[in-house]
């Protein structure tokens, strides 16, 4: 198991942030070896000394930021760096621990300071972190050099699994290039995706906190487990704050059950007039350090065809997303963070899968103070046909990361372990029932599952799941251009897999492609008219089954996305009903329309 926590940084009384967002220095590696910045230490000098560079924004995906094609294919490390200068007392006052944090950086990165290594971490989309006080100390003026290597390479071993070619035949393809295989349908970005920061702790510091919750009539528990690094012992004071900063339960020790009077329950949005409540944890110690976490209080619990919240029959009405937008393709960026919340609830859309990796903890956030239920996917996204040794244990410690980061998110009701991996292959049984165990065991407190888009009677992962996500795409990949199978083939397919699982069942995804501003009557493909009934015709089926075990229904895709260029892809995919940039295609009022009644019929 892993070691330590991962609390999101925050500012306190005894915790300083410094974000290191905005303009770095960046070089693709493009010799020949691929690893001329290995081979040369870049990381020993100042990156520009090294060779050529440009400004690169962080955090972005680097490769729609140039006009050069090569930097938008790239294949290989690029190389980024950002110099400071820290605050004095950083330097001097050695009770301060100061650790470098990168939120995500895609896919395998390296990170020097001072030309010191530091850290390397595996995965594109979870954070990872390494304590450098002793590096900057040894510079007493405080310069600061961070120098990043990424490489997005994708292998068999690697989550999500790719496989790399060298085109050589030169009779064909005169310079020769690397083709990067992907089993997944969006385009491989890769860069620094999420914020840089470093932070400050005390010598002793609140390394990690699990909060689990409950209630019973109207008094909430908030059961806690608070990890202390740096001292022996410390003493511990755990305070719950209501929202107007008022204390409503308070506990001592490093475990312990704190019990709310009156509780305000964490609802999600549209189901409550005060949904997404959050009461805060502010966790001292006696060696003063403060972490404040925000905590929701609220109850999941699956049924054979009920998902309940707080006891509550919940019915998912949402979407599933991207990370992806122009010119900062996986970047965090707020603007577009803000406008998409904007739009969950213009639809109103109460959830979201994090399709098919996991999302920046500043969404998750957003989420858990908007009642945005979260269905929180891993990044195995088009596991083909690699269920071995390498890859599984890689998966584990990939659910480890995971279930460590997001854990006490009240949004988060339930781990995805993957998306459409070959679950109809023999390996697959041992695999996912070794993936869905540990996940688990991990966290008992939550259902567990993975999208399936097999046929019900060969796959061999859902009988591990809680929950059946499936996944398809009728009058669209199969039966192109018959809207009338839909009713049929839709309700054959939930008898099947209900009469043989007797669990509950979301659709995970369904859709058709759109061009935006294409019509054609009576409709046709890749028109906004036959997306919509598209919809429309699923809307039929998932009317009948609601009442019985449908629990919910997330539409493929919320915005149209960038994908790898190919004869079935118009500049990405279309399956949006918004646009890339977030305009409504036709559909998108149909399911405006749809979802505010739901709301209003499931409360
Ligand atoms: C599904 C995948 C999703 C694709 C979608 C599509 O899960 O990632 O984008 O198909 O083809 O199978 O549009």
């Amino acid at each position: 198991l892993l070691d330590g926590g991962m609390l999101y940084p925050r500012e306190s009384s005894s915790r300083e942030v410094k974000e290191l967002s905005g303009l770095w220095v960046f070089r693709a590696d493009r010799s020949p070896s691929r690893k001329q910045g290995f081979d040369e230490a870049w990381y020993k000098q100042r990156l520009e000394e090294t060779g050529p560079v440009i400004d690169m924004p962080v955090p972005a995906s680097y490769n729609d930021i140039t006009q050069d094609p090569a930097i938008r294919d790239f294949i290989g490390w690029v190389w980024y760096e950002r110099e400071l200068v820290v605050p004095t007392h950083w330097i001097r006052d050695d009770t301060i621990r100061v650790v470098l944090r990168v939120g995500s950086a895609h896919y395998n990165s390296i990170v020097w300071v001072n030309g010191v290594s530091v850290t390397q971490h595996e995965g594109g989309h979870l954070p990872f972190e390494a304590e450098v006080s002793d590096v900057i100390r040894k510079d007493p003026t405080g310069s600061c050099r961070i120098t990043t290597a990424v490489n997005n390479t994708l292998t068999l071993e690697t989550l999500p699994p790719g496989n790399i070619q060298y085109m050589n035949d030169r009779t064909r393809y005169p310079d020769g290039f690397f083709v990067q295989s992907i089993y997944f349908d969006f385009f491989n970005y890769a860069g620094i995706h999420r914020p840089v920061l470093l932070y400050t702790t005390p010598k002793a510091y609140v390394d990690d906190i699990t909060v689990v919750t409950n209630f019973s009539d109207n008094t909430g528990l908030v059961s806690y487990i608070v990890s202390v690094k740096g001292a022996v012992t410390a003493a511990l004071k755990v305070t719950l704050m209501d929202k107007q900063g008022h204390c409503v339960a308070s506990s001592n020790g490093p475990f312990g059950v704190l019990k709310v009077q009156d509780v305000k329950l964490w609802w999600p949005y549209l189901t409550h007039e005060n949904p997404g409540y959050l009461y805060s944890m502010e966790v001292g110690t006696t060696y003063e350090d403060v972490y404040t976490l925000p905590v929701g209080i609220r109850t999941v619990n699956v049924t054979s065809t009920q998902f309940l919240i707080n006891n509550k029959p919940f019915y998912f009405h949402g979407v599933n997303k991207h990370e992806d937008s122009d010119i900062r393709g996986k970047g965090l960026d707020w603007p577009l963070i803000v406008k998409d919340f904007n739009l969950l609830k213009w639809l109103g859309a109460n959830s979201f899968r994090t399709s098919h990796y996991p999302y920046a903890e500043e969404i998750l956030q957003m989420c858990d103070r908007h009642g945005i239920v979260v269905i929180d996917e891993s990044p195995a996204v088009g596991i083909k046909d690699i269920f071995g040794n390498a890859s599984l244990s890689h998966h584990l410690i990939v659910m480890e990361e995971l279930v460590r980061r997001d854990k006490n998110h009240a949004s988060v009701v339930m781990w995805s372990v993957a998306n459409e991996p070959a679950s109809e292959m023999p390996p697959a049984d041992y695999y996912f029932k070794t993936v869905i165990k540990h996940t688990k065991d991990l966290d008992p407190t939550r259902p567990v599952t993975f999208i399936s888009s097999s046929n019900f009677a060969r796959d061999k992962g859902v009988p591990y799941v809680d929950v059946i996500c499936i996944n398809n795409y009728f009058s669209w990949y199969h039966d192109p251009g018959h809207l009338e199978v839909i009713l049929i083939q839709l309700n054959t397919e939930y008898e099947n897999w209900h009469g043989k699982y007797k669990k509950p069942i979301i659709q995970s995804e369904y859709g058709a492609d759109a061009v935006p501003g294409v019509h054609v009557d009576p409709p046709v493909m890749f028109t906004e008219e036959y997306q919509k009934i598209v919809l429309q015709n699923y809307h039929k089926v998932f009317d009948q089954k609601r009442a019985q075990y449908l629990i919910g229904e997330l539409i493929w895709n919320f915005a149209d996305f960038m994908t790898t260029q190919g004869v079935t892809r118009v500049v990405g995919n279309k399956k949006g009903i918004f646009t890339r940039q977030r305009q409504p295609k036709a559909a998108a009022f149909v399911l405006k329309e749809r979802y505010w009644r739901l709301a209003n019929e499931t409360g």
